[in-house]
């Protein structure tokens, strides 16, 4: 690990809350002391996978058309804690306006609406995926091509911000014409 690597983990560090300190610590003494010590206070300290209450994967963005307005981020929340956790509001560089959303069928028609939260049961997982709940990119920047990766910040009502890299992809959106944007 070089200085300047060092520095910004730091960096990183200083701004996310204690526990992650804890970890930071504990990396800390694993380096620094003996292996030995790296398995003691890795028993301290168990916390669930990837050392967040939060965990995402299968994260990805739909590919758009030249000059397309809109687009949307899918991904799966799973829950690590054993009380229930919300995302409340995401937030990304390449739109106007990110907001939360779901679609929800109103006189036979499926249309999207904007919604506050998408709650995340305790221990359990919410997926954000195409004809429900989805993160959408109002405004578009640039057009969003496949093979590209897109920096989106996710915030949740415990405090906790987490940044992924989510890959832009084509989706087949065969049953698009079904579909009605409201705003
Ligand atoms: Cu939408």
């Amino acid at each position: 690990m070089d200085f300047i690597s060092l520095s910004n983990l730091l960096l990183l560090f200083s701004t996310q809350q204690g526990k992650i300190m804890k970890r930071f610590s504990l990396l800390l003494c694993s380096l620094v002391f003996s292996l030995n010590c790296f398995s003691q206070a890795l028993e301290e300290h168990a916390q669930p996978a990837e050392n967040q209450d939060v965990s995402i994967d299968k994260q990805y963005v739909r590919a758009t058309p030249p000059h397309a307005k809109n687009s949307a981020a899918f991904l799966m929340l799973t829950n690590n804690t054993d009380k229930e956790i919300k995302l409340v509001a995401v937030s990304s560089d390449i739109a106007e306006r990110v907001e939360l959303h779901n679609h929800i069928k109103e006189d036979g028609m499926m249309k999207m609406r904007q919604v506050e939260e998408v709650t995340i049961a305790a221990n359990g997982n919410t997926s954000l995926q195409p004809g429900g709940y989805h993160v959408m990119f109002l405004g578009l920047k640039k057009d969003l091509t496949e093979g590209e990766n897109v920096d989106i910040r996710l915030f949740f009502d415990n405090g906790d911000e987490l940044n992924i890299e989510a890959p832009v992809k084509k989706i087949n959106m065969s049953n698009k014409k079904k579909h009605t944007h409201t705003h």
